[in-house]
């Protein structure tokens, strides 16, 4: 696929103002970017590999623990990760990934030749789905990548708001580097560390419909809350990287997550461990 293209033929190329909020405040939204139709599609294939209807790899899969007082209150899936290269009779996901409505405007940032990294769904079930702690994605992107930017596309599956766990994020907070993050004391949310510093007087709730998107710099620092409503918040996100971006320590390549081809070129040396297509599951 020859993607590339010039601006004028991106169709969901950024506009000069959701370039000016990009540089200035490190993220934009667009709304009505997917129908409900085509996230439910998406919705009805997560929900089936969470309640254990499609068969999917164990390890990506990431329950957590929700820790109240010290005690173990319940056990929940939170996050689902590939399933755009995992068959599970679901290329859908992998189309999303590659769908030029998310893709366009990550070229106009990095550049022609994008890769998939770490996809994730994250299904935030009514009451016990968790918060993550304030963070930076580009903390563990930079243990793996050597690049600049990284590109991150939430779209929300359902209405997201401050009662069901909407994203927040701390506008302008990408100008200013990569934090040193730590594990947290007591955390309900094992899986990710807590940027230091991160103050949530500084924070602005991200509420936004099922169907829209936000595009974000990795270097934002964001967090979201718990699930305090008797509804699911489940949002779908991808995150892209120029397919220039050298690998940090070849040595350590997580061979179960690779990188996946986007569009254009890939380079000799570079991230060049890239999985093209799904991978069966035998
Ligand atoms: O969707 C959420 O609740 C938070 C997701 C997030 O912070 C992340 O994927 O980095």
């Amino acid at each position: 696929m020859d993607t590339n293209t010039t601006s004028a033929e991106r169709k969901f190329r950024l506009t000069p103002e959701e370039r000016s909020a990009w540089e200035e405040n490190g993220y934009f939204v667009r709304y009505d970017v997917f129908t409900k139709e085509k996230n439910d599609i998406l919705a009805q294939i997560a929900d089936d590999i969470a309640l254990g209807k499609r068969s999917f790899p164990d390890y990506h899969i990431f329950q957590n623990a929700l820790v109240r007082d010290g005690k173990i209150e319940a056990h929940g899936i939170h996050a689902m990760h590939n399933i755009q290269y995992v068959s599970c009779n679901c290329p859908e996901f992998l189309a999303r990934t590659r769908d030029p409505r998310l893709t366009d405007p990550a070229v106009d940032i990095l550049g022609p030749d994008l890769l998939g990294l770490n996809n994730l769904y994250i299904w935030k079930p009514p009451k016990i789905g968790l918060g993550f702690p304030w963070h930076q994605d580009k903390w563990y992107f930079n243990h793996q990548y050597k690049t600049g930017t990284t590109v991150a596309t939430w779209t929300a599956i359902d209405d997201a708001d401050k009662e069901n766990g909407c994203l927040y994020v701390i506008p302008g907070s990408h100008k200013h580097g990569v934090r040193e993050h730590k594990a947290l004391e007591g955390s309900q949310q094992g899986e990710f560390k807590q940027a230091e510093g991160a103050r949530d007087e500084d924070g602005v709730a991200v509420e936004i419909p099922a169907g829209a998107v936000i595009w974000f710099n990795s270097q934002v620092l964001h967090k979201s809350t718990d699930n305090h409503s008797n509804r699911f918040r489940r949002a779908n996100i991808a995150h892209y990287i120029s397919a220039k971006a050298e690998w940090t320590r070849p040595e350590a390549i997580n061979k179960k997550r690779p990188p996946m081809w986007i569009r254009g070129e890939t380079y000799a040396g570079m991230a060049d461990e890239v999985q093209h297509d799904v991978i069966p599951i035998l």
